[in-house]
């Protein structure tokens, strides 16, 4: 009864013990985290949240603890962080700095110029680029500096080509010419010397024309000087669209061109019902994916945009899909989340 009862506080004891150390130490007592067995590559395992979700303490638990890493969905977006012209708000952005200083994670800024969810007072009028070019550069360069030295990589440009390798229309675009890349780029490096500068977008996974567009960009951004480290593939993926298989391949040649990559919002997305067939396929895929990345040296880490299929931006996006995310909507680690682990090991 008495040694019992001792064995039970020792593993109480253990399992307080186990909460309070980092994420990034791997211990005794307890299987090591994605972080840990990530780690042992030299890549980071991170995970999107965002302020809404930080009120769930079961939640914020596992982010603490299984990820190296943590990405705002959204608290870091323009519509965020600049609401009126000229009048900025960091307060959801430094929530999540704070929450992952806490847990000793890198943070990955999302995202500076994007054509989506930005403030209704840059998009209700014209510009003239004259005007525009001095508004991006307020942005970036004021949101650049109030997180100098705490954010690990930038995602400054987001989505910025058509799935036919053209440019998106954006209001950048069309006000200030393709430029409107490079001088973000320059503009944030000036704001935060150390920290890495991404371009980011979907559906380049695989070689294509909009993966090549990307390749063409950064060949010809990295000729001219202008500071950009790294091309971040979202891989938000669709079981049934199949699965990217020249991905590694594709890392590789950005690797080749000196820039670093990252999976940056993955996660793999199904039609409901969920069978235990998808979930399967969508492990397979998981641990395909992980495994790309740690053959191409330069491919730094992966990110899955949250990990639980409560907080998946899918549902509401894609009606009739969903259980996208390697955890399920009750924090139970699915087949996915083993499947990771192996490919870890
Ligand atoms: O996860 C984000 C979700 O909460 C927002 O409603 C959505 C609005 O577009 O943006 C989501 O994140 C996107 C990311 O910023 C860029 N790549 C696509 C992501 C999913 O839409």
């Amino acid at each position: 009864m008495r040694t019992t009862r001792l064995r039970l506080i020792g593993a109480l004891a253990a399992v307080l013990v186990a909460a309070t150390v980092p994420a990034a130490q791997a211990h005794d007592g307890r299987p090591p985290t994605l972080a840990d067995l990530a780690e042992r590559h030299g890549r980071y395992f991170g995970s999107a949240t965002d302020n809404p979700e930080l009120v769930d303490e079961p939640y914020t638990a596992l982010l603490g603890s299984e990820f190296d890493q943590i990405t705002p969905g959204n608290g870091m977006k323009w519509y965020a962080t600049e609401p009126q012209q000229g009048v900025f708000d960091f307060t959801k952005g430094d929530e999540i700095v704070a929450l992952a200083r806490a847990d000793h994670q890198k943070v990955r800024g999302h995202t500076l110029v994007w054509h989506s969810q930005l403030p209704g007072w840059l998009t209700g009028r014209e510009w003239t680029a004259t005007e525009l070019r001095a508004v991006l550069k307020k942005h970036i360069q004021t949101e650049v500096r109030h997180y100098r030295g705490r954010i690990y990589a930038w995602d400054v440009v987001n989505e910025a080509f058509n799935e036919d390798g053209t440019y998106r229309e954006t209001v950048f675009y069309k006000t200030l010419g393709p430029g409107y890349i490079a001088d973000a780029l320059r503009w944030a490096h000036q704001a935060d010397p150390k920290a890495r500068l991404y371009l980011n977008d979907y559906n380049v996974e695989a070689t294509g024309p909009k993966s090549d567009a990307y390749y063409a960009l950064a060949k010809e951004l990295r000729a001219q000087g202008v500071p950009l480290h790294g091309f971040g593939l979202q891989t938000h993926l669709a079981l049934q669209y199949g699965y990217p298989a020249t991905l590694e391949d594709n890392l590789r040649r950005f690797a080749r061109l000196g820039l670093d990559t990252a999976l940056t919002e993955v996660d793999v997305r199904m039609q409901l019902p969920v069978t235990e067939e998808k979930l399967a396929q969508q492990a397979d895929w998981y641990r395909d994916m992980t495994e790309a990345c740690l053959a191409v040296r330069r491919c730094v880490g992966i990110t899955v945009w949250d990990y639980t299929d409560k907080y998946s931006w899918i549902p509401a996006f894609f009606p009739g899909e969903g259980a996208a995310l390697p955890w399920d909507e009750e924090l139970r680690p699915k087949p996915a989340y083993f499947a990771l682990r192996e490919a870890l090991r």
